[in-house]
């Protein structure tokens, strides 16, 4: 919540491998996990919490030797599940490089899971054969799978984009330690902590 100002709600995070990511269309819907752990919030709240269309997304990443990088865009909203929770995704800054708004986008992506195959990508399905069948917005397929498996200290050798992953920070050989999702909105005031 305090990174980089506060006012963040978490949406997911990565830390240590308790808890699978390889799970359901509903399951993704109605969120898993521990929120004091890992976890997957879920797509209706992530839907209700950027429906106004004026929030932002965080990406907090840690690699296994402990540096740290981090990706924002300035916009970032979900559609409804009538809409496959459809993403709306653009406007990077930070230190991580975008690897979900670069040759292979997120952006207009609808979710996919193990269950339901609505990607990019006609000869397979992305959720079955990459991101270590996690859920996520998958194109053709994407650049990043921050819901793959955690593998743990792989190196570079790890199976190819099937841990966890933010490609165009290590590659889709490494999959990270720990990764963090948090959304707040743009216009978010530092002092309305105060209150
Ligand atoms: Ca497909």
């Amino acid at each position: 919540m305090e990174t980089a100002g506060g006012g963040w709600s978490v949406i997911q995070r990565r830390v240590d491998g308790s808890v699978l990511f390889n799970r359901t269309w509903d399951q993704y819907k109605w969120g898993f996990g521990t929120v004091e752990g890992e976890f997957w919030l879920g797509n209706d709240k992530i839907h209700q919490l950027t429906a106004r269309g004026d929030a932002r997304l965080r990406v907090d990443l840690t690699d296994w030797e402990g540096n740290t990088a981090y990706a924002e865009y300035n916009t970032f909203r979900l559609s409804d599940e009538r809409h496959k929770y459809r993403l709306e995704i653009y406007g990077y800054s930070g230190t991580a490089g975008d690897a979900m708004t670069g040759s292979d986008p997120n952006n207009g992506a609808p979710f996919s899971t193990l269950d339901r195959d609505n990607d990019g990508y006609s000869g397979i399905s992305c959720a079955a054969g990459y991101g270590g069948q996690g859920g996520w917005w998958f194109h053709n397929c994407g650049q990043s799978y921050l819901n793959g498996r955690y593998l743990r200290d792989c190196g570079f050798s790890c199976p190819y984009a099937q841990g966890v992953v933010w490609s165009e920070w290590k590659n889709f050989h490494y999959s990270l330690k720990h990764a963090s999702m948090k959304v707040r909105p743009n216009n978010f005031q530092i002092s309305n902590n105060k209150n």
